[in-house]
């Protein structure tokens, strides 16, 4: 593979709506991010992406979309954009839009049409089906097949207006696009250009693996007491998926030179589809975002089903990738994003070891074989979030299950909140913590979602001025990535494969070695030295509790990390 400089940067992720407010509506805005355009250089990272800032009804926090080219008002004006973008290229920063083009709003004036008749020119831009043979419209079990929704309830709407159902992979505030329409396709990439003409470095695609369907929508198989069928087979890595991308692709990028960036968020993909759909010889996208390794903690139930991930999960998983894209692939590293649980809740110690834990996930995430993506307040080491009562809670996803877990399955309402504290995607979306004061600084007015209580001790003031911060771990995680070609382009290996505490591999290039060693437990680790020949005498690079143990010592603290550099 090529040199590309996307190898050597660090992606940072903006959710807008709680970064940060600038005019005291209670609702974080672009203004509000160019106040901090320091922040994010003085952190070192290369990219900014901007989950949706487009004109939207906020069902789902803007990845319902009624108009790809205006800017919604909470956020800001066009003028505010040309700033943030021109602010961000100043300081050598880039930045990524969000694409989210498997759905559009069902405000969007294509929806609007198509939903007008059964003969609109925009009709076949949907899918639209009649009721299922042998049921009158609206009727139980009408619905044309068995999806559910991943928002609860099916994955079907009525619309009254022609008597036909149209299919809503998400709320049915976001209806799906037919990507079998060329006319479809076309509009897209024309909105690409459109954006990337204004100067953007690219685009995270949403979902973006989920656009190619099967097209006489099958029923799925119903899992043992689930209320839907299993569509996944029918969606997820589609029979046209790579024609698309790739048509994508030439239609929007080539002739642009290589400064722009292209990540697919893609949910269900294989290692083997992930191969394909990142070899740069096939001109599809640059690098997936793939969920293996963030869905090892949910149950056979799904997400709101915990079991335990162990260490030997995580590393092999996360090793599985690294080996099954080694040489021609590229792979995002996250651990965070504003779907996900907060990382040092989840994987780590948000007690006692806060701080250690943070600093460890973080130390074994961005060394890895891929671009690290941070997502807005992991670099202090935020926690997920007390919640009291189900009114605490803002997302759909969580709210429309708990309404489903409650209502429709009786589930113990306890129960379900517990499921919710530890998983709903809330817990990314309360507000930066900035500072100590009201409303952890994020705005003078009432946040739309309030502010973890821990932001009195866990914040971007106190974390900048300290040099044994989380945030301070990150920028040299970060500054590392900058300087060595190892981290960026070295091979991987595990060693200490089957170690139940110790996280360990090595990146080398060109007689060039870095050892990661770290301990992702409470408790100390011990190891046997000699399986890690040649690194008796190594220097340590970087450390996170202080003067480091050496290799020789055979063991490792509670959440120590170590990195050793050789040759
Ligand atoms: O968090 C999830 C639900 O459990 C994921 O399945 C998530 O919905 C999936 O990763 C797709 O996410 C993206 O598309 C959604 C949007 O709600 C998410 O915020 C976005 O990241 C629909 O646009």
């Amino acid at each position: 593979m090529n040199d590309k400089w996307w190898q050597s940067a660090v992606v940072y992720q903006v959710y807008p709506r709680s970064f940060a407010d600038s005019d005291g509506d209670g609702i974080g805005d672009l203004r509000g991010i160019i106040q901090h355009l320091d922040y994010l250089k003085t952190l070192g990272v290369d990219v900014v992406w901007l989950s949706p800032i487009y004109a939207s009804p906020h069902d789902d926090n803007g990845y319902d979309i009624s108009d790809y080219r205006a800017i919604d008002p909470l956020f800001g004006t066009f003028e505010d954009f040309d700033e943030l973008l021109e602010g961000l290229h100043a300081r050598g920063m880039k930045l990524v839009m969000d694409l989210v083009v498997n759905h559009t709003s069902d405000e969007h004036p294509w929806f609007i049409e198509s939903a007008s008749s059964t003969d609109n020119p925009k009709r076949d831009w949907y899918w639209w089906r009649p009721a299922r043979e042998g049921h009158r419209p609206g009727e139980q079990g009408a619905e044309p097949n068995n999806w559910g929704s991943f928002f609860s309830g099916p994955a079907w709407q009525l619309d009254p207006q022609t008597g036909e159902y149209y299919l809503h992979l998400f709320s049915r505030k976001q209806p799906d696009l037919n990507w079998e329409n060329p006319e479809v396709r076309a509009a897209v990439y024309e909105m690409m250009n459109w954006w990337l003409d204004r100067g953007v470095d690219g685009f995270r695609m949403d979902v973006i693996n989920f656009i190619s369907k099967v097209t006489d929508l099958p029923d799925g198989e119903v899992p043992e007491g689930g209320l839907f069928g299993d569509a996944s087979p029918y969606f997820v890595d589609g029979p046209r998926i790579h024609e698309f991308l790739h048509e994508m692709h030439q239609r929007v990028f080539t002739g642009r030179g290589d400064r722009y960036l292209t990540v697919g968020e893609m949910p269900g993909v294989t290692i083997a589809e992930a191969r394909r759909f990142t070899d740069p010889a096939n001109a599809e996208v640059d690098m997936v975002f793939q969920f293996e390794h963030v869905d090892l903690d949910h149950g056979p139930g799904g997400k709101w089903d915990h079991r335990p991930a162990s260490v030997l999960d995580l590393k092999r998983n996360l090793s599985s990738w690294q080996e099954g894209l080694a040489g021609v692939g590229w792979n995002s590293l996250y651990w965070n994003n504003h779907d996900q649980p907060r990382v040092v809740s989840r994987f780590g110690d948000d007690g006692e070891h806060r701080v250690a834990s943070a600093k460890a996930l973080g130390t074994v995430l961005h060394l890895m074989r891929g671009t690290p993506y941070v997502y807005q307040g992991e670099e202090l080491g935020m926690t997920n979030v007390p919640f009291e009562t189900i009114g605490d809670f803002r997302d759909i996803e969580s709210l429309n299950h708990y309404a489903e877990a409650v209502d429709i399955l009786g589930e113990p309402a306890e129960e379900v909140l517990s499921a919710l504290r530890r998983t709903s995607r809330d817990n990314a979306r309360t507000p930066m913590q900035w500072t100590a004061g009201p409303n952890a600084g994020f705005t003078s007015g009432i946040p739309w979602i309030a502010a973890n209580p821990n932001a009195a001790t866990i914040n971007a003031d106190a974390e900048v001025a300290d040099p044994d911060s989380v945030f301070a771990h990150y920028r040299a995680l970060i500054d590392l990535r900058h300087r060595s070609d190892v981290v960026a382009r070295g091979d991987y290996r595990l060693v200490l494969a089957d170690h139940p505490q110790v996280f360990a591999y090595t990146r080398s290039l060109d007689g060039a070695s870095l050892l990661v060693l770290a301990n992702l437990t409470g408790s100390p680790a011990s190891f046997d030295p000699a399986e890690l020949t040649g690194w008796a005498g190594a220097e340590p690079v970087l450390t996170n509790l202080g003067a480091a143990t050496g290799v020789a010592d055979g063991v490792l603290r509670p959440w120590e990390a170590v990195v050793f550099a050789r040759g």
